[in-house]
């Protein structure tokens, strides 16, 4: 057990070149807290269970140690010699990789990584991020808006184009694809793209906005780089994808194609709450959010906080931050560390899950202007349909960008979109 405590060393500095992890541990019974903080150092790094007669100096010099604590937070550098720069796959498989396991850990929860320099350099960051995108896409101020066909899958290729453009004509700035629609039977997505291609082309012409679609290029690597050299070819400036079922290599091949393509990625999350629902237990959103902007997405979903999935306010604020920002400061009981982002982007965050225009002031209040407002149901489930609902969106958009309650501007002329949505969806917010 001697072997664990040398990984812990309440008088180490960290060095400018070291990556610090902050974790939430929960020792198993009969475990100390020095020997639990030193068995997740020395299994994310170069320890083991043993003793051994391998270990040479300049090995245990690149040790990982855990060097501060409070309760039980603790923070441990990692020098950063014993990562692959620009792979996060391995540096997943260190700092989360098997210490999640550990008998001797009833729970361990990664709460954040605060990336030395050498490390940011390694990564290309958004292509766009906020700026970029509101560049390409003529929007200056307001918050963006999308929709996402509902139901999910099933409709053919006709059918979500022509929700595309009733959408698209209605008001909204992009298109998106469900997490769980790709390449199927019913609607193949080389059909899609040339289908919402066409329909695009024709609604930029009759509103003389910018439209576009983030559609979702999700698959085994080598297909979906194919799929976003299609949507290239029918100058699609977005694509889609499911970062977490993807996975960080995925990812990252998706965003070197991205550049030759100029495509920004519009990231979706699905699968995020295996890891970070369990408050005890797992990896935080914070954290897989801060690598997909290292990697370099350009939008991201952060949730609502009022909307239909979960994610408290505290967690929902403190990604956006994170994604906004160039400078993070530490907030070390709320498990937050400290970043300098230098050259990374910041990333768009995209708010979904449960809205309608009755709750979107709420949401602008909450989260700011530099927000993709995402609907599904708030858009379809409109008595009018698509273009009604996608109307009445961006009314309740513009309402709260004009500073005026939603029911009055539902008075002004021309409104009766966003009047028929205040009645049926009221100001609810879905469970
Ligand atoms: C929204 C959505 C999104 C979720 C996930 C859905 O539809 O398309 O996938 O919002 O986002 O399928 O549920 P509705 P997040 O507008 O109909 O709810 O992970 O950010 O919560
Ligand atoms: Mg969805």
């Amino acid at each position: 057990m001697s072997q664990y405590l040398d990984f812990v060393d309440y008088n180490y500095k960290p060095s400018k070149k070291d990556m610090v992890c902050l974790f939430r541990f929960e020792p198993r019974k009969g475990v100390s807290v020095n020997e639990a903080i030193g068995r997740i150092a020395a299994e994310s790094s170069n320890g083991t269970w043993t003793e051994l007669t391998t270990l040479k100096p300049h090995i245990r010099r690149i040790r990982a140690r855990a060097f501060y604590r409070r309760g039980n937070l603790v923070k441990i550098a990692y020098p950063d010699e014993l990562f692959e720069a620009g792979s996060m796959p391995q540096i997943y498989s260190a700092i989360a990789g098997n210490i999640f396991g550990m008998k001797a850990i009833n729970n361990l929860r990664l709460m954040d990584i605060d990336f030395p320099d050498s490390i940011m350099k390694s990564f290309r960051g958004p292509q766009f991020g906020i700026e970029g995108v509101r560049k390409f896409m003529k929007v200056k101020k307001r918050p963006m808006t999308a929709t996402v066909p509902k139901p999910k899958v099933g409709m053919t290729t006709s059918e979500h184009a022509q929700v595309g453009y009733e959408a698209w004509t209605g008001g909204l700035d992009f298109l998106k694809d469900d997490e769980n629609l790709t390449d199927q039977k019913f609607n193949r997505f080389s059909a899609r793209a040339k289908s919402c291609a066409k329909m695009r082309d024709k609604a930029e012409k009759e509103t003389g906005e910018k439209k576009d679609y983030f559609i979702n290029v999700t698959g085994e690597t080598k297909e979906m780089l194919k799929r976003a050299k299609l949507a290239a070819n029918y100058d699609f400036r977005y694509v889609m994808c499911d970062i977490v079922t993807t996975g960080w290599a995925g990812l990252q091949s998706l965003r070197d194609a991205t550049q030759d393509n100029k495509q920004a990625i519009h990231a979706h999350r699905a699968m995020h709450a295996t890891f970070d629902r369990n408050q005890r237990h797992g990896i935080t959103m914070l954290t897989l959010a801060k690598c997909a902007r290292l990697i370099g997405v350009d939008n991201l979903h952060i949730g609502t906080v009022i909307g239909k999935l979960v994610g408290t306010k505290d967690e929902v604020l403190s990604i956006e931050n994170e994604m906004e920002y160039q400078n993070v400061e530490e907030e070390f009981r709320k498990g937050i560390l400290q970043e300098n982002w230098r050259q990374i982007k910041p990333v768009f965050p995209c708010s979904s899950g449960g809205l309608h225009p009755g709750i979107v002031p709420e949401i602008i209040r909450m989260l700011g202007r530099d927000i993709v407002i995402q609907a599904g149901g708030g858009v379809h489930g409109h008595p009018l349909g698509t273009k009604g609902g996608s109307e009445a969106l961006r009314q309740a958009i513009d309402a709260e960008v004009e500073g005026e309650k939603l029911e009055e501007y539902a008075k002004r002329p021309g409104m009766q979109s966003l009047r028929i949505a205040l009645e049926h969806f009221g100001h609810e917010k879905p469970v």
